[in-house]
């Protein structure tokens, strides 16, 4: 007996050690967590934590919990001054950290009648070691209402209909000269409506208007993981940033946040300083963490996640606001399949208006072109067919950037991101073509929803986008590298660092080719054929200083015609490709095809046939001995000349052999 009551000694004081776990009043007071995730009672499980049982005396109402961030949590019984052998379970860190920072419980009423449960689906499930995601339990007595365990940890104010913004519409503001002037200015430095982001409650509601599949769907919130949101932001507005953070924080159910994580990565404005920080100061589970030196986008995402104690990592961008419903999708998917990523559907908010367009249909998925560019795209039918109901995830060749979740471990398991990547540009392909080579998977989920501020241009320059592109092409692309470098010759000069380690990481996971990728993963891309000697700028034997261009408006990929244009050697708009098709393609953002009708005097180009498709004869050409481009169906050949002001163009002329306005060479 004196044994146990030594022993009982010897752990209070321990616990007692434990930072502040045994909180006096006060901190309960401060930290009134009543009302979110340990008012339900729920045991939180992080990483890295064994447990221990404790005997305590302890105030019959309370119950303590070492939580907030790095703990766990606590479970007690029954309390000893009202009834001996109450029993509290501490979670400790392995490495010897305790508590930092302690909660209330209240005590439910059933008290004395109800029994220790066991501690329901822990440990956490071992995937063979590789990874695994720790599962919260809730060891609540009784019955939460889902509305409660729903509840986020702040809710928004009532919304204000005539408050600009409210219900994500536009602002409408009329300004004087004046105030016009600030907001060009606003928009000349963020590159996105500053001014009019100013006049839009940082608490502003976003209309739901996601599928009512969604809208109805329940989640069992009390076995989802947990997730840490990470916000990385580089001299970001103070409105969007802050914005994305209340956004968070009152969309997202309290009892499966962990916290948010923001990421300061040397921002030199000065409202991002001691004014950011006494802001995020009074509110809860908001963390800032600031880099030393300038990081860039990816290494700064990866400080933040070294200090997350959630099972799941969320990336968001920080100027996003997140539409309610959108987490428990992703981490619903995320228990049911460790290996996936999952990614929200990126809605659009205007950078002028702030107006918010919802997708409210099928979501797009992300591809890209044998540029490297990321390039949207609707969901193939075959996949479709898939799918059991409208709201299944639906898998994607690549993701769009900033925006995903994933379980914290599979993300160490998988190698997180490629830290030899600057600024940012590029991460996005490298981390897809990994998963998926990997052996996980890459989902968009139809019901989550994250709006996000595409900005006019982008805010700042991003000089490595071709660095981090080819770090993704020569670690994961194996010999379909060659298509991209023939697209863009300057990638083939660029340095872009050590890559041993990531070649080690693939070898390690025995990932699979990049051939598998496109066969299993991406067989509506089409793959160029680039046979030797019949892609590359085609020359003018005429003007020689001359090569064939085609330079489509942004959002019209066929609305131009083919021209002439000096020689640049940097692929882009002078690289054609003459397949054994007898088509001359030129790669954008779908693949193009040279064409020729009768009766106009100008080429122009349509989308290719699919692979398999017949080809119609106004895209065939034959590259003839003599140097022309002779085209059959109208029986005339590709003309080099200047026009009447002295520039220089093609047209269709009939063909002439000794013409060297017809002569043409691939180089
Ligand atoms: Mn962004």
């Amino acid at each position: 007996m004196k044994q146990a009551e030594e022993r009982h000694e010897a752990r209070l004081q321990r616990v007692q050690q434990c930072a502040s776990v045994f909180v006096t009043e006060q901190i309960m007071k401060q930290r009134q967590y009543v009302g979110s995730m340990e008012a339900e009672g729920d045991l939180w499980l992080g990483q890295g934590l064994q447990h221990r049982t404790w005997e305590l005396p302890l105030t019959p109402a309370r119950v303590l919990c070492c939580s907030q961030w790095n703990c766990c949590a606590v479970h007690i019984r029954r309390t000893s001054s009202s009834a001996p052998g109450s029993k509290v379970i501490v979670f400790e860190k392995l490495f010897g950290e305790l508590c930092f920072s302690a909660a209330v419980l209240q005590e439910t009423p059933n008290a004395q009648t109800r029994e220790q449960r066991p501690l329901i689906g822990s440990p956490p499930a071992e995937d063979s070691g590789k990874h695994s995601i720790k599962a919260r339990v809730a060891i609540t007595q009784g019955e939460v209402d889902v509305e409660t365990l729903k509840r986020p940890i702040y809710l928004k104010p009532p919304p204000d209909s005539n408050a600009q913004g409210e219900w994500g519409r536009a602002t409408r503001l009329n300004l004087n000269s004046e105030e016009k002037k600030q907001e060009q200015d606003s928009i000349e430095r963020y590159a996105i409506n500053i001014y009019a982001s100013d006049k839009i409650s940082l608490h502003r509601h976003i209309e739901d208007n996601r599928m009512h599949e969604c809208k109805s769907k329940t989640y069992d919130i009390r076995h989802l993981p947990t997730t840490s949101v990470v916000i990385a932001f580089y001299n970001e507005a103070w409105s969007t940033l802050l914005r994305t953070i209340h956004s968070v924080l009152e969309t997202t159910p309290a009892i499966l946040l962990k916290e948010i994580i923001l990421v300061d990565d040397l921002s030199d404005r000065g409202y991002l300083k001691s004014q950011l920080e006494e802001y995020i100061s009074n509110l809860e589970r908001v963390r800032l963490i600031r880099t030393n030196k300038r990081e860039g986008l990816v290494r700064a995402r990866l400080i933040g996640a070294t200090y997350a104690t959630g099972d799941v990592l969320t990336f968001l961008d920080c100027h996003c606001e997140c539409v309610p419903g959108w987490m428990e999708p992703l981490l619903e998917r995320i228990a049911e399949k460790q290996d996936t990523v999952i990614c929200p559907v990126i809605d659009t908010i205007d950078w002028n208006t702030f107006e918010f367009y919802m997708q409210t249909d099928e979501p797009m998925v992300g591809g890209f072109d044998w540029r490297l560019t990321f390039q949207w795209h609707s969901v193939p039918s075959a996949d479709r067919k898939e799918r059991k109901s409208r709201i299944d995830p639906i898998r994607s060749p690549t993701m769009a950037g900033g925006l995903f979740a994933v379980s914290k471990s599979y993300f160490e398991y998988l190698g997180t991101y490629d830290t030899g990547m600057e600024v940012w540009g590029g991460e996005n392909l490298e981390l897809s073509f990994r998963v998926w080579q990997c052996g996980g998977s890459l989902e968009i989920h139809p019901c989550s929803h994250v709006g996000h501020v595409f900005p006019k241009k982008a805010p700042y320059a991003r000089p490595k986008f071709l660095q981090n592109t080819v770090r993704a092409a020569e670690v994961w692309m194996d010999s379909y590298k060659d298509l991209f470098y023939n697209r863009n010759p300057p990638a083939r000069k660029v340095t872009y660092g050590d890559i041993s380690d990531r070649i080690l990481l693939r070898e390690r996971l025995k990932c699979r080719s990049f051939d598998w990728y496109l066969k299993n993963i991406y067989p509506d891309l089409h793959v160029p054929e680039d046979r030797p000697d019949w892609h590359g700028a085609v020359r003018s034997g005429g003007i020689p200083s001359e090569c064939l261009d085609y330079n489509a408006p942004d959002h019209n990929p066929t609305g131009a015609h083919l021209s002439l244009f000096g020689c640049h050697g940097q692929g882009g708009n002078q690289y054609f490709e003459y397949t054994s098709y007898k088509e001359i393609c030129f790669n954008s953002i779908t693949e193009l095809c040279a064409e020729y009708t009768n009766g106009q005097n100008h080429i122009g180009m349509k989308h290719c046939p699919r692979d398999g498709e017949p080809v119609p004869p106004t895209i065939v050409w034959e590259f003839r001995d003599d140097g022309s481009i002779y085209h059959p169906l109208s029986d005339k050949c590709i003309t080099a000349y200047r026009t009447a002001e002295g520039r220089t163009d093609v047209q269709m002329q009939k063909c002439s052999s000794e013409n060297m306005n017809q002569n043409w060479k691939f180089e």
